[in-house]
Order: C-alpha cells, then sequence, then structure tokens
C-alpha cells in the first residue's frame, strides 16, 4: 500500500508535519552542474574510441572506426561532492588520432582547459604501456598536474596479455597514477573508469 493509499481520505490531523515546509510538490531539486573537458590519449588501436563508445552507448562495435582528428562526445555522471551534496560532471569527451605525431601538431589545442585525462594503454602491446609515459610527459607540459587514470584495456583477451601488474608498476609507478583495467569489449570497468576521473575532478575543484 502507498502512502497516497493510506492517507486518501483521511482528515488531516495536525502534527509536527504541519510546520514543515511542503516537500513533495514539483520535481526533486536537480544537482549542481559542473562541465568539464577531458581527453584520452595513448596509441592508436589500444581502445580509446572503443572505451569512449562503450561508456556514452553501453555498446562495443568491432567493425574498426577511425577517428579522424578529434570527435567530441559527451555525458554526465553523478558524484558525490566534497560536502557531502550530489554533484552532476558533465564531460565533454575528446577523443584524438593516436599518433604522437598528430599529438605534436595539436598538442596545445587538444589538451588546452582538460581537467582530467583517461591514459589508455593496451594490455596486449607492451610498446603501448611504454610509450604511455611520453603521452603523459606531453600532457603535464601543456596543462600541469590534473588527475589522470591510467587504463589498460582489452583485458578480455586473456590469452594475448603481455603486461603484468609488475610491468604496469614499474612504468606508471613513478608518474603517480592510478591504474585500472578494462574491456571495452565486455564493458568491464569502463563506467568505474570515467566515474573514477570525475571524482578525481571533483576533488581538484575543491
Ligand atoms: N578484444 C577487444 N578489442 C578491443 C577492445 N577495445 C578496442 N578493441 C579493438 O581494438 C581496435 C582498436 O580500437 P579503437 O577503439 O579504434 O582504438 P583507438 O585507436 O585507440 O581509438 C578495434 O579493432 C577494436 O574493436 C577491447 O576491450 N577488447
Ligand atoms: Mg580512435
Amino acid at each position: 500500500m502507498s502512502l497516497m493509499d493510506r492517507t486518501a481520505g483521511q482528515t488531516p490531523s495536525r502534527g509536527v508535519s504541519d510546520s514543515l515546509p511542503i516537500q513533495d510538490s514539483g520535481p526533486p531539486p536537480s544537482p549542481e552542474v559542473i562541465k568539464r573537458k577531458v581527453c584520452l590519449l595513448g596509441e592508436q588501436f589500444v581502445g580509446k574510441t572503443s572505451l569512449i563508445h562503450r561508456f556514452v552507448t553501453g555498446s562495443f562495435d568491432e567493425s574498426y572506426i577511425r577517428t579522424l582528428g578529434a570527435t567530441v562526445t559527451k555525458k554526465a555522471v553523478d558524484v558525490c561532492g566534497p560536502d557531502g551534496h550530489l554533484l552532476r560532471v558533465d564531460m565533454m569527451i575528446l577523443d584524438i588520432m593516436g599518433k604522437q605525431t598528430f599529438l605534436q601538431l595539436f598538442k596545445d589545442a587538444y589538451f588546452s582547459g582538460a581537467k582530467g585525462v583517461l591514459a589508455v594503454f593496451d594490455l596486449t602491446c607492451k610498446g603501448s604501456l611504454e610509450n604511455l609515459v611520453r603521452w603523459v610527459d606531453g600532457l603535464r607540459d601543456t596543462v600541469g598536474p590534473i588527475p589522470v587514470v591510467a587504463l589498460g584495456n582489452k583485458l578480455d583477451l586473456t590469452d594475448r596479455i603481455e603486461v603484468d601488474d609488475r610491468a604496469i608498476a614499474a612504468v606508471l609507478g613513478p608518474l603517480g597514477i592510478p591504474v585500472l583495467k578494462t574491456s571495452a569489449k565486455t564493458g568491464e570497468n569502463v563506467e568505474e573508469a570515467f566515474i573514477g576521473l570525475a571524482r578525481g575532478i571533483v576533488e581538484e575543484s575543491r
């Protein structure tokens, strides 16, 4: 039985609730919204476009769509703000063509104003982890110490994984960035990656 059923037809009696402000009229209040630019970086083919696609549409597209230049997608996530209130982080997600040459040309424009980064490598390709250091250095040269979460992607390809936890710690430990293992194919940890980044962004803007 709902509250409406229980109270319908009853004579209202005076009580504590009479002195409280009316809460049940209109839609619930929306959380405060902050808009933030976030970027994905990392070598070509590590799965940046697929991770964004999975996060935004909830699906995986096997047919590889090459990213031309840079594309922008938007999605909001709700996280708990520093004062305990819900905050909506409206993310403008930038995806680039993953070549270092492209990064050199457009680094400033691409990273400028970014408040968080997902640095992606491929668990089945050791070189993509080693090269991530250069990507992160390039980022920090441009925008300074913004929150970065590293993602070891393609976790579903269990029999092809080349990068173990020790190698990850050796390369990324000195950079001091958290690491998550993801699969754009199964969706494992993809939502967590973007939410983790949003949390880092909210922490930074305190
Ligand atoms: N098995 C598997 N394949 C993936 C995953 N993520 C991406 N791929 C594939 O890897 C290739 C490159 O992905 P893409 O998102 O275009 O990489 P990008 O160049 O970093 O944007 C494509 O063939 C994808 O289908 C994953 O998590 N698991
Ligand atoms: Mg791409």
